[in-house]
């Protein structure tokens, strides 16, 4: 494979103090793309953050040579030029982040959000699986695909016996934003990362359902951690570059990729209650520790409910076990396929299997540091109606 290592991250960091227009127009991150490209062209004024020039890595999604050609690259430019502007830091080293109405995100991930909120049509009947990332959006892929195709392929045909689940599902900021041709119209499940505030307009006017999944932020931060350190080139001190302390640090001020995740959650939980015949909200944990009742709450949600002729069958089980860690993780496709080869977004399918364990975070972290991530999600989330302390 043509895996292109070129993006040099050898540039001085800087953070956009304040952007004024000749018109007095402020211009600010919490804008919609669409806002963005009526207002005028401002000057940056930018102030220099501590000056760091970092060695050549390679991207967090690896860049292929060819692999923008789903989306024009005017497209690419546009994007590109328009985040240049946006608050910008540069602590997880792989790829700049780029703050955009409120959420980080990485340089290339950002560019897919922006065509998503601009181009993205859901079908009437989608359903939308949202997730932070690395908070079992592989798993919920393929027990939601699983569900809805389960009357359409008999046991030894389904898809996913030989395609990874992030093949069965498209992700609408990698693959169904870029190329609407990326998603079969027989399957009414897209995937996202995007955060609830910032999803296209097209998918919060549609009435599409929503399921969110969200996870102990502990195991989500080392789970991530993880993902990213794998991306770092073999044979070099890894820890000069994404050490845990530093990545604990980061995370907890609510720097990482599509974080603050405590927002994130707080924002799919809030549409929860105000619409909860539209966003089913789950927890990784329950989903672990009862996934019977789970799997069949999620299927009843997305319309798919499981007949009493279905489940004295066991087809709840069939299901459960086709889509465990273990049953995904030996499949041929997850122990060598790359996820999404034709996108700037290459990723092995092994890399989504690692462990799938509750409370992997005591094999890293001291339990002071474990207690002050919970105090912060705990705080912020104070009020809300929902705590991780009670899953
Ligand atoms: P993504 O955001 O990059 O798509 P995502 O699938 O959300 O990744 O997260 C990967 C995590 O889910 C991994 O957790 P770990 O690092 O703590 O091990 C992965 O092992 C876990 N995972 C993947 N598939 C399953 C599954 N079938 N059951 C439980 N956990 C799973």
């Amino acid at each position: 494979m043509d895996i292109v290592y070129g993006k040099m991250l050898n540039v001085v960091p800087t953070t956009v103090v304040s952007l004024q227009s000749s018109k007095n127009i402020k211009v600010t991150s919490s804008m919609s793309i669409s806002q963005w490209s009526s207002a005028p062209r401002v000057p940056r004024i930018v102030q220099p953050r501590q000056a760091r020039v970092y060695n050549a890595l390679p991207l967090v999604h690896e860049a292929r040579k060819g692999g923008e050609k789903d989306t024009p690259l005017t497209q690419q430019d546009k994007y590109k030029e328009i985040m240049s502007n946006f608050p910008r830091r540069d602590d997880w080293v792989l790829q700049p982040l780029y703050q955009y109405q409120g959420f980080w995100y990485f340089q290339d991930y950002l560019v897919g959000l922006l065509a998503a909120q601009e181009n993205f049509k859901p079908q009437p009947s989608d359903i939308v699986l949202c997730t932070y990332p690395k908070t079992g959006t592989t798993w919920l892929k393929a027990l939601a695909y699983a569900i809805v195709t389960r009357s359409k392929f008999n046991d030894s045909e389904n898809p996913l016996l030989t395609k990874a689940p992030h093949d069965c599902v498209p992700f609408l900021e990698i693959d169904a934003a870029r190329n609407a041709s990326n998603r079969d119209p027989e399957i009414p499940l897209v995937a996202t990362h995007i955060p609830y505030n910032s999803l296209p307009t097209s998918i919060l006017e549609s009435g599409c359902k929503l399921v969110y999944l969200c996870r102990d932020p502990k195991d989500v931060l080392i789970s991530m951690w993880h993902f990213l350190r794998g991306k770092l080139p073999e044979g070099i001190d890894k820890d000069s570059y994404i050490n845990l302390n530093n990545s604990f640090e980061i995370f907890c001020e609510g720097i990482s990729s599509n974080g603050p995740y405590w927002d994130h959650v707080l924002g799919y939980w809030k549409a929860r209650v105000e619409s909860p015949e539209e966003v089913l909200f789950l927890v990784y944990e329950d989903l672990k520790k009862d996934t019977v009742s789970n799997v069949k709450k999620l299927a009843e949600f997305m319309g798919y409910p499981f007949t009493p002729e279905e489940e004295k069958r066991g087809v709840v089980q069939q299901i459960i076990d086709l889509c465990s860690f273990d049953s995904l993780r030996n499949m041929k496709a997850s122990k060598s396929g790359v996820y999404s080869p034709d996108s700037p977004y290459t990723i092995r399918n092994t890399e989504f299997f690692r462990k799938g364990t509750i409370g992997d975070w005591k094999n890293y972290f001291s339990e002071e540091m474990g207690a002050r991530l919970d105090q912060i999600i705990e705080e912020k989330l104070n009020g809300s109606g929902f705590s991780f302390f009670s899953h």
